[in-house]
């Protein structure tokens, strides 16, 4: 039997408000959990649970892990396999007005807003670079 449980990701960017505009920035933040992903950098999120959306789980994550208020904007084409029975699937997604600045609440001991040209400054989990490039892909096309 085969059981697949999906991990979202929120490619978060800052900017004008339009949902991962290029030339936004995008949020980066640091696990400090659990000790073999620890010191990475990812998408931030986490996982579904059984009957719930996967783009209101998102919201949920980001509220627990970052205590902001956000909307997803677009899926981001494409699954990445992570440890089995994982998968990863992204969104992009932006802040709501009068939402607090992301902080580390959760599994994260840093942020970094990272503007296009540091994107790959950071020592990203395996599975997030795919991730992190067709979320580029997807807000250059606009
Ligand atoms: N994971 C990988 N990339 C991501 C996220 C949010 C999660 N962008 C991996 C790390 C964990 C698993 O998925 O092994 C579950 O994530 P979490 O619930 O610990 O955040
Ligand atoms: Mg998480």
């Amino acid at each position: 039997m085969t059981t697949r449980i999906v991990v979202v990701g929120a490619a978060l960017f800052d900017g004008d408000g339009n949902g991962g505009s290029a030339g936004g920035r995008l949020l980066a933040a640091r696990r400090s959990a659990p000790p073999e992903l620890a010191g990475r950098w990812e998408l931030p999120g986490g996982k579904v649970e059984p009957g719930e959306r996967p783009d209101a789980a998102l919201v949920r994550e980001l509220r627990e892990e970052l205590g902001v208020d956000a909307e997803t904007v677009e899926r981001v084409p494409g699954e990445w396999p992570l440890k089995p029975p994982y998968v990863l699937q992204v969104w992009t997604a932006r802040l709501l007005p009068g939402s607090a600045e992301p902080a580390p609440l959760e599994d994260h001991d840093e942020l970094r807003w990272l503007a296009p040209a540091d994107i790959w400054t950071v020592d990203w989990l395996d599975q997030d670079v795919p991730a992190v490039r067709e979320a580029l892909a997807l807000v250059e096309a606009g």
